[in-house]
């Protein structure tokens, strides 16, 4: 057995050349940086260089740390020198490309390859992908994650930093390599900080070996169909922590636009429909594949990002929501969206107006380029945002979205028409015309608001291929002790982000390669009580043990956002690696007749405040019949005031972190890691090493 893992990583790592001399499909060389990298090779070899840049600014191409750059606006879409004493850059071509983002916003950004996001890596279902990563950071130490990515037989490879790998200090570099597995829409990110939200993402798209046979024809082009959504900030993430963090805000009086100037107003929540909280950091933009409209930019200044659609034809769009803190609901005007695959899973198609995407979440629909005579339509993720005391999106919200062009017309995109069909083209949803929308974080809109979520719910959603019986999960497995609850919320002492009560740290040195034999002391793991009952500090290295008598068999997770100690609720989408499991069941509140959430769910039970596992109220362990069409995901809303229950089978060991995708709150603490298998933990150590010594790493 040990013998066997040691002859395949030796295989591997002797099949796999030196970094020296090697020649990439992707790197940050200009010839090979298109944005673009496609590569149908059983191996497939990328290059990451990662850097600090700022928005608005060209650099000389062959620039040396610190060399100036030119900083330029948008003027009637063209680029303008907004400095006239820098002699750098006059000739653009000569530079680096001039990310205006969302137009406006002057600040820094995490490039790969010199790009916001990243290159978008296309690949074969079941190859192996090498991606050298170096880390030109000045000062941040950083890592990769492959989000969806199983990474089986190589837990080391999954790109937490402290947790699966020691992160990549500045100036260094980590090669990673792992099976492209599942096939599907997937992206990777930094898991280190919150540098993703300031860029550092980008998609992975795992061409499926083929397409499942009841699916109409489509074309598919990852390369241009695929849009990443994220909402924009003012500052810096590091800044914007900070800030959360302190009673008053460094906003000034920026010329850039009025900001609020008194700290109070600064972090004031809203609601989505059923009155939870959204926010607590105020929306300021969004982009879609780096581009995006502040809103007090005219679309006379802005460059969007523009998909180009042939009439007549069917095509697949892929949507990856990489989202810092809010949920997007996705439409294309005058277009029905044909929703066929959700985190690398078909499912059978459903014909919806909205898809809401939260962070984490990926969502595949058909689109099909209908119209003969008008070219140009607007693509719009929307805030799920509602005044918290009218529960109705006010003018003061109808702007918060991120937007890009669908276009029928290849040559160019007429500005004029979009800004003309931003204001006029939207749908229009009332009672007449009921919209539907996909994957709802609530049980359902209120009739009169013309939103319909009924039967589109993410557990709604069946699986268009089934997997084999042998590799679902059994509900008659499940028992106490094979099933873990996590709670998500704000009940700490301090009211920061916990699971069970407990703020997640990192622990000292990387779980997967050095072990957690000398962080016992950092540890927590009964959860049936507080975490350190005479002290208020409830931070650990949370972590759970699913022991190596539950291998080859059924585990439940039981995620909730109980609001028990505070007058507010909030949504969480939640994150496991390693997995993809499988939603049996979702769980809600109970809600006014004004859509309000008037109380949690009564089948869950934990204290006031809730600072330990949550219990089934009846105390039984509920049958949850699940079939070979229950839907399979990574990421799942969890409703507030609500439960999602999942179930998956323990088959592969590693150190597997579980989390909320909204940014601050996984960094505050709403995180842990799941020890899956135990047992094989010394030889995936002594693996780990051994590909370490023989790449070079
Ligand atoms: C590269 O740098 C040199 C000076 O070091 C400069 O003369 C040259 O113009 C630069 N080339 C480009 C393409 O920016
Ligand atoms: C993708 O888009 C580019 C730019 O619009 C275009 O040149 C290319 O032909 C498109 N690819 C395919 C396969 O249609
Ligand atoms: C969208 O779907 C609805 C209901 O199936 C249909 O009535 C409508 O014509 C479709 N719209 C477009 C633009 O295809
Ligand atoms: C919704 O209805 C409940 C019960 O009537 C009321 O207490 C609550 O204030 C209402 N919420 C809003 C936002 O109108
Ligand atoms: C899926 O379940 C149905 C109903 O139980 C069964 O008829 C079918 O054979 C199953 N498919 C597979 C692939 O196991
Ligand atoms: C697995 O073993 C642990 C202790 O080694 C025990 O606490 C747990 O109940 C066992 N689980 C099952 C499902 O038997
Ligand atoms: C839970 O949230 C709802 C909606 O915000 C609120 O009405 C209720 O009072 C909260 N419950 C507690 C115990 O705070
Ligand atoms: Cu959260």
């Amino acid at each position: 057995m040990i013998l066997k893992y040691y002859i395949t990583v030796l295989i591997i790592a002797l099949t796999v050349p030196s970094i020296k001399g090697q020649s990439y499909i992707c790197d940050d060389t200009p010839e090979n940086n298109n944005g673009e990298c496609e590569c149908s090779a059983d191996v497939c070899y990328f290059k990451f260089v990662i850097e600090h840049l700022q928005t608005l600014t060209a650099y000389e191409k062959n620039a040396t740390m610190g060399s100036p750059g030119r900083v330029y606006y948008l003027d009637n879409h063209n680029l303008k020198p907004a400095t006239k004493n820098r002699m750098v850059c006059e000739d653009l071509s000569e530079c680096t490309e001039t990310h205006t983002v969302d137009g406006s916003t002057y600040r820094s950004f995490f490039a790969i390859n010199k790009r916001i996001p990243g290159p978008t890596l296309i690949v074969n279902n079941g190859a192996t992908v090498v991606v050298d990563v170096f880390n030109f950071l000045v000062t941040e130490e950083t890592s990769i994650h492959w989000h969806g990515m199983h990474q089986r037989k190589t837990p080391w490879m999954d790109g937490v930093g402290y947790i699966s790998q020691c992160p990549i200090e500045a100036g260094g570099s980590f090669r990673y390599i792992f099976k492209a597995e599942p096939a599907g829409t997937f992206w990777y990110h930094s898991h280190s900080g919150a540098q993703r939200t300031d860029g550092l993402f980008g998609a992975l798209i795992v061409r499926e070996s083929e397409i499942p046979i009841p699916l109409p024809a489509f074309e598919d082009i990852p390369g241009n169909h695929t849009l990443t959504l994220l909402d924009w900030q003012r500052e810096a993430s590091l800044n914007l922590f900070v800030q959360i963090h302190s009673s008053l805000g460094y906003f000034e009086n920026v010329n850039v636009d009025q900001v609020p100037t008194a700290a109070n107003t600064l972090y004031v929540p809203s609601c989505s429909a059923d009155g939870a909280e959204i926010g607590p950091i105020p929306y300021w933009s969004g982009i879609i594949n780096g581009k995006g409209k502040y809103k007090k930019i005219s679309f006379s200044n802005i460059d969007l990002s523009t998909f180009n659609v042939e009439s007549g034809k069917t095509y697949r769009f892929r949507l990856i929501g990489a989202q810092g803190n809010y949920a997007y609901k996705f439409s294309v005007d005058n277009h029905n969206l044909t929703l066929i695959a959700t985190d690398g899973y078909f499912i059978v198609p459903v014909v919806v107006d909205y898809i809401i995407v939260h962070t984490g979440e990926r969502y595949d629909f058909l689109l099909s380029a209908s119209h003969a005579t008008k070219t140009n339509f607007l693509m719009r993720a929307e805030t799920l945002e509602v005044n918290c005391a009218t529960l109705v999106r006010g003018s003061n919200l109808q702007y918060n979205d991120a937007i890009a062009v669908l276009t029928y017309d290849k040559s160019r995109v007429d500005y004029a028409a979009i800004s003309n069909e931003y204001t006029s083209g939207k749908k229009t949803c009332n009672t007449q015309h009921v919209c539907k929308v996909a994957n709802c974080p609530f049980k359902n809109y209120i009739p009169s608001s013309g939103f319909d979520c009924s039967n589109l719910h993410v557990q709604e959603l069946t699986l268009l291929v089934p997997p084999p019986e042998n590799q679902l999960p059994k509900p008659s497995e499940v028992t106490m002790e094979s099933t873990w609850f996590f709670n998500f919320g704000f009940d700490s002492t301090a009211f920061t982000s916990t699971v069970n009560g407990r703020n997640f740290i990192l622990p000292t040195m990387s779980l997967q390669t050095q072990g957690d034999g000398g962080i016992k002391s950092e540890l927590c793991k009964d959860l049936s009580d507080r975490c350190q009952p005479d002290e208020d500090d409830c931070e650990c290295v949370h972590m759970i043990s699913i022991g190596s008598n539950l291998s080859q068999r059924t585990v439940r997770f039981v995620f909730s956002s109980l609001n028990t100690t505070r007058d507010y609720s909030f949504a969480h989408p939640i994150h496991l690696h390693g997995h993809s499991f499988h939603v049996v069941k979702v769980g809600y509140g109970s809600y006014y007749s004004n859509g309000s959430l008037k109380d949690s769910t009564k089948d869950l039970t934990c204290g006031v405040p809730c600072l330990k596992a949550p219990t089934w109220t009846d105390g039984i362990t509920p049958y949850i019949p699940i079939t070979n069409k229950t839907i399979q995901k990574d990421t799942v809303i969890v409703p507030a005031g609500g439960y999602v229950v999942v179930d998956f089978i323990a088959d592969n060991p590693g150190y597997w972190f579980l989390h909320c995708h909204i940014e601050p709150h996984q960094l505050e603490g709403m995180a842990l890691v799941i020890n899956e298998l135990e047992s094989s933990k010394i030889l995936i150590r002594q693996v780990c090493i051994l590909v370490g010594i023989l790449t070079g790493q």
